[in-house]
């Protein structure tokens, strides 16, 4: 119903497309992604959504591939071997005690090496990510730098893993090595000391994140810097951007006429619009049944259920626009109720919020000077 089975669902459906003929698999082709003739899923824009594919591509699929050839294959040996023909006189015995065992042991070891990877990715959407990054700017001696680890006791940095260390010289970033280019003093306390090797010149800042949402890659992906609230409605969505004051709009599909073949049931009137490289946190809500909110390039699928709120989050590699739909019959008009999300940049981001409250009556938020500032601070943010 939520994100559990959700996620299962957008990982397992291809297969089961794939499996049940070409019509279905060519129709399904043509409705998952933009591209004419693409067969698999739409190429991923976050570090979640690879980690999905990386899920499917090298568990699921190779899992099912081997079973069905592993069937196919004892079927193929059990027509041949023992048809009446070659197999007259049938052997009489009942039960094999080692075949029994292997038979009930290997699907639960198969059941568990798909579960132990599902039940990680299950956790890391659901959670929202809660890193924190400090910025420094090195004067050439200090070697010395804190970070706060005031997080909740479960979610405390406590391993390497859960910190990254960053020299941004201003033209290129460099990630650091543990113990070859720095040290940690304290981790599981409430500071924690980084103890660079050598110290970082005048000017170049440092940049320590640390927090337990470390994606696949290895990067702690920080806290969100913004919520986008989503209502589903019979028929069209409902996004609202509590952060930036109160202002919000509907989504509607765009009707063939004013669209293009490629993109009618993907193209909308008004876009949502999220920043690159930030976590963005989505709560969503319907307004009367229940709908889903399904991003496939963010392997993000989460039901839209009147009166409670379910919370999920993105965070986009890429700008671009990126294409979803109602994914719960939700009535007579559900298929006309597709999603588009725009990615932008963080001072494209403020002009369009600005330009949205402007549309409600109310002053802008972010002026020229905020907009340069805001600049540096997105460049901190983005990988
Ligand atoms: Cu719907």
């Amino acid at each position: 119903m939520t994100l559990r089975t959700a996620t299962l669902r957008t990982a397992v459906k291809k297969p089961i497309t794939l499996i049940a003929g070409f019509g279905v698999w060519a129709s399904a082709a043509a409705n998952a992604q933009i591209t004419p003739g693409g067969i698999s899923m739409q190429p991923a824009n976050s570090a979640l959504a690879e980690e999905v594919h990386i899920f499917h591509n090298w568990i699921l699929m190779p899992v099912m591939t081997g079973i069905s050839a592993l069937i196919l294959g004892l079927l193929i040996w059990i027509v041949l071997r023992y048809n009446s023909k070659a197999n007259p006189t049938p052997s009489k015995f009942s039960h094999n005690t080692l075949i029994e065992i292997i038979w009930t042991g290997v699907p639960v070891l198969i059941l568990l090496a798909i579960a132990l990877p599902s039940f990680d990715l299950l956790y890391k959407e659901d959670v929202t990510p809660d890193g924190q990054q400090v910025v420094a700017t090195g004067d050439g001696q200090t070697v010395d730098f804190i970070f706060a680890n005031d997080f909740p006791e479960s979610r405390m940095v406590r391993r390497p893993k859960h910190l990254q260390v960053i020299i941004d010289n201003g033209t290129e970033r460099r990630v650091l090595k543990n113990r070859a280019d720095y040290r940690v003093d304290g981790f599981g306390k409430t500071d924690l000391v980084v103890s660079l090797t050598t110290p970082p010149a005048a000017g170049e800042r440092v940049i320590i994140r640390g927090g337990r949402s470390v994606d696949h890659r290895g990067n702690v992906t920080l806290a969100p810097t913004m919520t986008l609230k989503v209502t589903g409605y019979q028929w069209g969505w409902n996004y609202a951007y509590p952060d930036f004051g109160d202002f919000e709009y509907l989504s509607n599909l765009l009707p063939k006429d004013q669209t293009t073949p490629e993109l009618y049931l993907r193209a909308v009137d008004n876009r949502v619009v999220v920043p690159v490289g930030e976590t963005v946190r989505v709560t969503i809500t319907a307004r009367d049944v229940i709908h889903s909110w399904a991003l496939p390039a963010f392997a993000i699928k989460l039901d839209a259920v009147p009166g409670r709120i379910n919370e999920t989050w993105i965070k986009a590699d890429r700008e671009g626009v990126y294409y979803g739909q109602c994914s719960e019959i939700c009535g007579i008009k559900h298929a006309f109720m597709p999603i588009a999300v725009e990615v932008v940049s963080r001072p494209a981001f403020e002009a369009w919020v600005d330009s949205q409250r402007a549309l409600a009556g109310m002053d802008p938020l972010f002026d020229a000077d905020t907009v340069k500032l805001a600049q540096g601070d997105a460049s901190a943010l983005s990988e």
